[in-house]
């Protein structure tokens, strides 16, 4: 055995430089493993590398975002707002890069496209772009969940001759709105935030719209010195409340029962929340909005309200508000000021359920009523959602078998870490983890922590391959299943529930992720560590 550690190339590799793969990788380096890190951008950051369209930010309190590792970064960092955008966050990863000396570790530019685990050898082949093979013990996926873009499959993309720009591959160079007629299509949370942003900035804006959803105010503020202080004294508080709530964000639910309140508080309460800061909207809001189909239809009126409210035209604000999914179903987009883009005469809706697009042509987009002229179209369109990334590597376990076609009929996993039939590779955001519908650093933590004790235990323990056994696969995605009775987010078409109308076979709902929150999942992860990691197989 000793033998084969040796004749592979690294103890780890972790595919991915993201928020997790740093995270992954210093933990590994703290346990003087040999690792790398191979990751297709040209620096860390992952999501933050890659979107870098105008508007782009957290929807997290940044200082709930940031990793909890180290006391010393803690107390170095200074977040300017309360929802950090785009640059200060990538900074911030490549700030810790440094910070920890992980630089030297991570290989960029290079694109991995297969890997194959080698029965003979116990060791993971790991296939790159350029050529080049690399070997490991154990392979780390970090490549996120929502990091393969998709293009909408309209017919003539490719016939425009103006700027198009998918918002996750936004170019580094900065982009000139000034004078220009836009076409945004899409308006899920990345829509959202783009078209608030330009809107001022462009000579005219069209928005294609096929399904409203519901967004509500993020309600942005800088971050002043002397509160940046303040919020550094309270670290402790702010991860341990984190700790509590289902999607480890600083916001969780009421726990009154709706009945319990009388109408007119719970109206006051309802406005006290469209007026709080990020998530606690959705998130902060008595479970039964959720579960009850009644109780969610009259909170989505007084969104509606909200929204009929902030758009003059009545006519525009009734394509914007949702009429196929209740409010806090799907993932809400927030927003600084997005209604309002409706309000200006240079920005117009194009309702596609009204007007269908036929075809993108030289000069713009054409819908079933006109060809619309354009100097740019940007797609906001989305993703190939959780296993869209694994999709694209070609991942060859045991006796030839892919994971592409072991999950073609929905993902199957243990624990949402691993496959049978995949000895040590290992997902840290994978399908039907718990880390996937949570405030990503957070939710990642829980696995990255638990993957760094089962490979300690493997190294003092000799053992070189760790695999689920199959009835513990089974019972796991059984219980993933399961969770999604009686949850109205997860009866949504959405990419929660693996939906995408542009990718073959995505229209259907998929299990793809862990509705028992955060803290149920943590538990879990941690009374299976203790019972030295039941359901897996050693060998
Ligand atoms: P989303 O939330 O998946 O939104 C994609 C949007 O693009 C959504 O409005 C789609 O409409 C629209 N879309 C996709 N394909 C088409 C076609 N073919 N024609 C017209 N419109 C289309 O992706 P985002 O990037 O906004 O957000 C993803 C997550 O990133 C977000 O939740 C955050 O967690 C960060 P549809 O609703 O399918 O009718």
């Amino acid at each position: 055995m000793a033998e084969q550690k040796t004749a592979a190339d690294h103890d780890v590799i972790i595919i991915g430089a993201g928020v997790c793969g740093i995270y992954m990788l210093y933990r590994m380096l703290q346990m003087d493993m040999n690792v790398t890190v191979l990751e297709t951008g040209d620096g860390p950051g992952g999501t933050w590398y890659w979107n870098r369209y105008p508007g782009a930010r957290f929807d997290s309190e940044s200082y709930s975002y940031g990793y909890s590792f180290s006391e010393e970064l803690l107390q170095e960092w200074d977040w300017s707002e309360h929802f950090a955008a785009q640059p200060e966050t990538l900074s911030y990863l490549n700030y810790v890069v440094d910070k920890f000396d992980l630089r030297d570790h991570m290989q960029f530019g290079c694109k991995v496209s297969s890997a194959r685990f080698d029965e003979n050898l116990n060791q993971w082949r790991v296939q790159l772009e350029d050529g080049r093979e690399l070997s490991c013990q154990f392979l780390l996926t970090a490549i996120g969940m929502l990091s393969a873009a998709t293009l909408p499959n309209i017919q003539g993309r490719d016939d425009f001759n103006g700027e198009a720009y998918h918002t996750y591959y936004w170019p580094h160079e900065e982009v000139s709105f000034e004078g220009k007629n836009v076409a945004v299509i899409g308006t899920g949370a990345t829509g959202v935030q783009v078209i608030a942003e330009i809107a001022p900035k462009v000579k005219s804006l069209k928005v294609f719209q096929r399904r409203p959803n519901w967004c509500a105010p993020l309600h942005n503020s800088q971050i002043s010195k002397a509160e940046m202080e303040e919020i550094k004294t309270h670290y402790d508080e702010i991860f341990a409340k984190c700790l509590e709530t289902p999607g480890a964000f600083l916001h969780g639910p009421d726990r009154r029962e709706y009945a319990s309140v009388s109408e007119a508080e719970r109206l006051a309460f309802w406005e006290r929340l469209y007026d709080s800061p990020g998530f606690e909207v959705w998130l902060g809001n008595f479970r039964e909005v959720f579960m009850d189909p009644a109780i969610n239809r009259e909170y989505s009126e007084f969104i509606a309200n909200k929204i009929r409210q902030r758009v003059k035209n009545p006519e525009t604000a009734e394509k914007l508000i949702p009429k196929d999914h209740g409010f806090g179903t799907r993932r809400v987009p927030m927003e600084t000021r997005y209604y309002e883009a409706y309000n200006q005469d240079n920005v117009s809706l194009v309702d596609l359920n009204e007007t269908p697009i036929e075809c993108i042509t030289e000069k713009g987009v054409r819908t079933t009523a006109a060809e619309h002229e354009f100097d740019m179209i940007i797609y906001a369109t989305g993703f190939d959602a959780i296993t869209g990334a694994f999709d694209r590597i070609q991942f060859t376990g045991r006796d030839g078998q892919t994971l592409y076609d072991k999950w073609e009929d929905g993902p199957v996993t243990y624990l949402g870490i691993q496959a049978c039939g995949f000895p040590n590779l290992l997902a840290l955001a994978g399908p039907q983890s718990g880390s996937v519908s949570t405030n990503f650093p957070r939710g990642i933590e829980d696995i990255v922590n638990w993957t760094t004790d089962l490979i300690r235990y493997m190294k003092s323990e000799g053992l070189s391959t760790v695999e689920p056994e199959a009835d513990a696969e089974a019972m796991w995605t059984e219980h993933v299943k399961s969770m999604y009775e009686g949850n109205m987010v997860s009866t949504t078409q959405s990419w929660f529930t693996g939906y995408n109308s542009n990718v073959p076979g995505h229209d259907k709902l998929r299990y793809m992720v862990y509705f028992g929150g955060a803290p149920k999942y943590r538990e879990i992860l941690t009374e299976n560590a203790k019972e030295h990691y039941q359901g897996f197989e050693f060998h």
